[in-house]
């Protein structure tokens, strides 16, 4: 068979395809599609071909087969729901070494080689090699054993264990979840509530934190920890962030020009990937004079674990976007390995002193202590400060005794869209 890709999808002998029938149309190279769906007797891939894309198998059932060099055709099994086919051809780079048609109506989720290949990326070196050199020696077996007659026997087996791996590893929802999320970013389910920071003397609003939100279609609104593991994980946080920042960076304008307060500024959320495209400072610069805010009135909040990595690449983006402005602010801190020295490697502004000491600084003489000790350190180092999860007023009064006078948290004002943001900025500034 004649090396092409896998788009063809067209059985030449029923002339079947998806766009007659009960299914669905929809587009197999339509990246935007989360479930691919084959109809029975459509070839999903075929021997020899590239491979762009592995799939696993939600519903149906598909045929395996192989084609000997003297033409004659093997049997190599049969596949259904929570398998996976045409992993190779996306590990090394083959040919696919086999030919892949549904015998049933299939409804498939598509890892891209793409997204395969970020992800063996982004894990340990020694997962991706161990994985590479087993691919080799099974394509090396596959090539001595043509004088198998018929694999099905064996792999009814195999099918059954690839179930249950599949299972256990929650592999499945997971990929479920990276194509949805792809799908809202491209279309506008992501959202954005912004949560103010107060001074507690003065109850003036200084700027707001964006917090992203998935409207998602069939599990309503979601809270950023039950996907940015994922996002992070498969890259997609990338193309989120660089919409958050601009989405955030145009409500910064509004805000400013409803209230006529050119200092208040707002503070993103950024992941260690996003750290990793060193045009990344200057992209942002292009966004921000595009929309007509100012760089010094945007930080960058980025967590203690983030610095921890030690990454040369990430110092040297944040040394460039505090050069041109932007303010670094180190989230959630205390709950790292907090150590002075390695602060002082990087242009921090301000400290973001974590949820957890604050709510219980009140009754806990460790978290009060770490509370007053992350003060002075800030007070010592020219950090501002910034108190997360303020919840009380016994907490404000406490904060303020120890001066420490910017807050964030329930007691102020929970995640709000942007009108409601609005409506706050023009109650307090009058
Ligand atoms: O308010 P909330 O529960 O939404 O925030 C939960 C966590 O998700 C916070 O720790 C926050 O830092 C993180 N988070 C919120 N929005 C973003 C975002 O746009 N990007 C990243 N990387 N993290 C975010
Ligand atoms: O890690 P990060 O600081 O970005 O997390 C912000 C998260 O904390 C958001 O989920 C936000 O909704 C939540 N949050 C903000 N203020 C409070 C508060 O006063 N109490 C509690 N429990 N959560 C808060
Ligand atoms: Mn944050």
């Amino acid at each position: 068979m004649k090396p092409g890709t896998d788009k063809t999808n067209k059985d030449p002998e029923t002339e079947s395809n998806s766009q007659s029938g009960l299914l669905p149309v929809f587009d197999a190279a339509d990246p935007l599609q989360i479930e691919k769906l084959y109809r029975a007797g459509e070839y999903i891939m075929r021997q020899g071909d590239v491979g762009d894309s592995a799939y696993f198998i939600q519903s149906g059932r598909v045929l395996i087969s192989l084609t000997r060099p003297d033409g004659s055709e093997l049997l190599m099994g049969q596949r259904g729901a929570g398998s996976l086919i045409g992993e190779m051809a996306i590990v090394d780079d083959g040919p696919r070494s086999a030919t892949v048609k549904a015998i049933e109506d299939c409804r498939l989720l598509e890892i891209s080689k793409a997204d395969f290949t970020r992800a063996l990326r982004n894990s340990n070196p020694i997962v991706g090699l161990v994985t590479r050199l087993i691919l080799l020696r099974y394509r090396d077996v596959l090539q001595r054993s043509e004088n198998i007659k018929d694999f099905s026997a064996a792999t009814s087996m195999l099918e059954q264990l690839e179930k249950v791996h599949a299972e256990e590893s929650r592999v499945l929802e997971l990929v479920r979840m990276a194509n949805e999320f792809r799908v809202a970013v491209a279309r506008n389910q992501l959202f954005l509530e912004y949560q103010p920071f107060v001074n507690m003397e003065s109850g003036k609003v200084l700027g707001f934190e964006a917090l992203m939100r998935w409207q998602h279609p069939v599990k309503g609104k979601m809270r950023p920890d039950l996907f940015i593991p994922m996002a992070e994980d498969t890259g997609l946080i990338i193309d989120a962030t660089r919409w958050a920042f601009r989405e955030s960076c145009s409500t910064l304008k509004r805000l400013q020009q409803a209230c006529g307060d050119t200092s208040l500024f707002m503070s993103i959320n950024f992941s260690a990937l996003d750290f990793d495209d060193p045009a990344f400072p200057d992209e942002m610069m292009f966004i921000l004079h595009e929309i007509g805010v100012s760089a010094s009135n945007v930080h960058l909040e980025i967590t203690e674990r983030l610095l921890l990595r030690h990454s040369d690449q990430v110092r040297r983006v944040l040394l460039r976007c505090r050069e041109l402005g932007m303010h670094i602010s180190i989230d959630d801190f205390g709950t790292g390995y907090s150590s002075l020295s390695y602060l002082h490697q990087y242009p921090v502004s301000i400290l973001k002193i974590d949820q957890s000491f604050v709510r219980n600084m009140i009754g806990d003489d460790s978290s009060l202590s770490l509370v007053k000790t992350i003060i002075s350190l800030s007070q010592n180092m020219g950090f501002e400060i910034i108190a997360e999860g303020v919840e009380t007023i016994e907490q404000a009064r406490l904060l303020l005794g120890l001066r420490c006078h910017v807050a964030q948290g329930y007691y102020y004002a929970r995640p709000m869209p942007e009108e409601a943001a609005l409506m706050l900025l023009e109650k307090r500034h009058g």
